[in-house]
């Protein structure tokens, strides 16, 4: 089973790349932005409050996002070929209790990290932003993103640096070129296996 967490800061292009992985290996999308985006589509009194928090650019709660995750690897089924972690985990305590619940399935994953120059990533989500009608995708909240990005989520990088498999990506190029460079790590690291 490959299970891979697919990080990098908002605009990166994690959503991007995980359905052409999903394509080619058939790995399952856990996005817990779309889960997030799917309660607020509900309009319930915590889809209000969840997208009071996106609309602004800041994240949800660690332990509203807990719930989400144990629910999905708890029901994971047998058979299942692998993950692919898009958007989760985003804290550094996001990612303790990631490691800890893979480890009590046990289950391992790796970390491929989609780096993406400040400037690139401002203009993808402001093109995004004429088509997505996304609250978050206009300058100031991609400005408030980013922050909230090398402020929370960054430090992550670090963490699976020390604790787990971490792989860099360039992600500065076009789409085919960054799944390229993906599609080595994955293959890479199946036959080590
Ligand atoms: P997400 O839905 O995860 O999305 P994202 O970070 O905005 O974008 P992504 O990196 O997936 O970029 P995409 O492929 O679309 O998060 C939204 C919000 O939900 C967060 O800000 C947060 O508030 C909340 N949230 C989610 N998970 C959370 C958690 N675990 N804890 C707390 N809060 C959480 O690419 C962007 C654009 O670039 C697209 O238009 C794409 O076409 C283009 N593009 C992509 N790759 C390209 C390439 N190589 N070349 C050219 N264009 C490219």
């Amino acid at each position: 089973m490959t299970n891979i967490i697919l990080f990098g800061a908002p605009g990166s292009g994690k959503g991007t790349q995980s359905q052409l992985i999903v394509e080619k290996y058939g790995l399952q999308h856990l996005s817990t932005g779309e889960v997030l985006r799917a309660e607020i589509a509900t309009g319930s009194e915590l889809g209000k409050k969840i997208d009071s928090l996106i609309s602004e650019g800041n994240l949800v709660p660690d332990d509203m996002m807990y719930g989400v995750i144990e629910n999905y690897i708890a029901g994971l089924p047998k058979h299942c070929k692998g993950t692919i972690f898009d958007g989760y985990p985003r804290t550094v305590a996001q990612a303790v209790a990631l490691t800890s619940l893979l480890k009590k399935y046990k289950l391992d994953a790796l970390m491929i990290d989609l780096m993406v120059d400040e400037q690139l990533l401002i203009q993808r989500l402001i093109e995004r932003g004429k088509v997505s009608g996304r609250a978050d995708d206009n300058l100031n909240t991609i400005r408030h993103r980013i922050a909230v990005y090398h402020d929370q989520t960054e430090p992550i990088a670090h963490y699976y640096l020390r604790h787990g498999n971490y792989f860099a990506v360039n992600g500065n190029h076009g789409v085919e070129d960054v799944f390229l460079q993906i599609k080595r790590i994955i293959d890479r690291e199946a036959k080590n296996k």
